[in-house]
């Protein structure tokens, strides 16, 4: 199912790294997350293989779990050191009263045992900057998932994003959020988001990315979320982030041409040709001797 992720891992050591030094790879550095919100998840991949029987892990850390928590370590040998693994943040919950948007950092030890141990203490390329949004006591719209690996779509592949109102307040009116994609590399669809009291203000929007044909590698593209248009005023105007995400390319180059088929030598007739000009000539040299007797 990862078939495109080690390519993507190859990428990531093109953009962060061109020296020889060891190094934990993180992509994306940036996430959002909305208090009770869904988990979003980012990436993690070594820039080369560690030694033979080395055992790699890297294990994340929460600056502050009361505003998201991370699942567990993830271990490489150099078996897997270039298959990206996914690592969780999920936001910390609602409850802790208007705490507006709280960012922490999430950072990475690298342990090593085995081999050469030559990951141990490894630095990683970058730490994680997350941000979780209070939902309590305003009126706000949120989107899940808002950022984060799930933007990281192998071409051809879709990404469904909820889109809701999180607010204490009803709204008192429709809300139209418009949609799009900046560049050629995704589609967006619906191209606006209507919350309405039909739908409980909840409404989805999927982002694919764009199946070509051009072996172009890993390519950006945005999101871009256009500010809510509403008649209610506590709604009007509010303008979520854009998204960042990435399609991965699933096209690879043809393969060489065959080398050109040898046509195989006709021995058989060939050999026949042969001991028929063999035969003829013995005839002529008969008929030579017949006509000088
Ligand atoms: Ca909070
Ligand atoms: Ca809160
Ligand atoms: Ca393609
Ligand atoms: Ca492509």
């Amino acid at each position: 199912m990862y078939n495109r992720l080690p390519v993507f891992g190859a990428a990531l050591l093109l953009a962060t790294q061109a020296t020889a030094a060891l190094q934990v790879n993180i992509e994306p550095t940036t996430l959002l997350t909305n208090e009770d919100g869904s988990a979003v998840t980012y990436f993690v991949v070594l820039d080369q293989a560690p030694s033979a029987g080395e055992t790699v892990t890297v294990t994340p850390l929460s600056g502050d779990v009361t505003e998201g928590t991370v699942s567990g370590a993830v271990l490489f040998t150099d078996a897997n050191w270039d298959v990206p693994q996914t690592i969780a943040v999920t936001p910390g919950a609602s409850g802790d009263g208007n705490d507006g948007e709280v960012m922490y950092t999430i950072v990475h030890t690298t342990t090593a045992t085995g081999g050469t141990a030559s990951f141990d203490g490894a630095p990683s390329s970058s730490v994680v900057s997350a941000t979780n949004r209070n939902i309590e006591g305003i009126n706000t719209i949120v989107m899940d998932p808002a950022s984060g690996g799930a933007f990281y779509l192998t071409e051809g592949t879709s990404q469904t994003v909820t889109v809701s109102v999180a607010g204490f307040f009803a709204p008192t009116n429709d809300i139209s959020i418009g949609v799009s994609i900046a560049g050629a590399e995704a589609t967006v669809t619906p191209a606006t988001v209507i919350l309405t009291a039909g739908n409980s203000y909840e409404a989805t929007f999927n982002v694919t990315a764009v199946d070509d044909t051009n072996i172009d590698g890993d390519q950006p593209f945005t999101v871009v979320v256009d500010p809510a248009v509403s008649a209610d005023p506590n709604y009007s105007g509010q303008n979520l982030s854009d998204i960042n995400g990435v399609a991965l390319d699933n096209d690879v180059a043809a393969p060489p041409p065959a080398p050109a088929q040898v046509t195989p030598v006709p021995t058989l007739p060939l050999f026949g040709i042969l001991a028929l000009s063999g035969l003829l000539g013995l005839f002529g040299m008969f008929g030579m001797r017949k006509t000088k007797a």
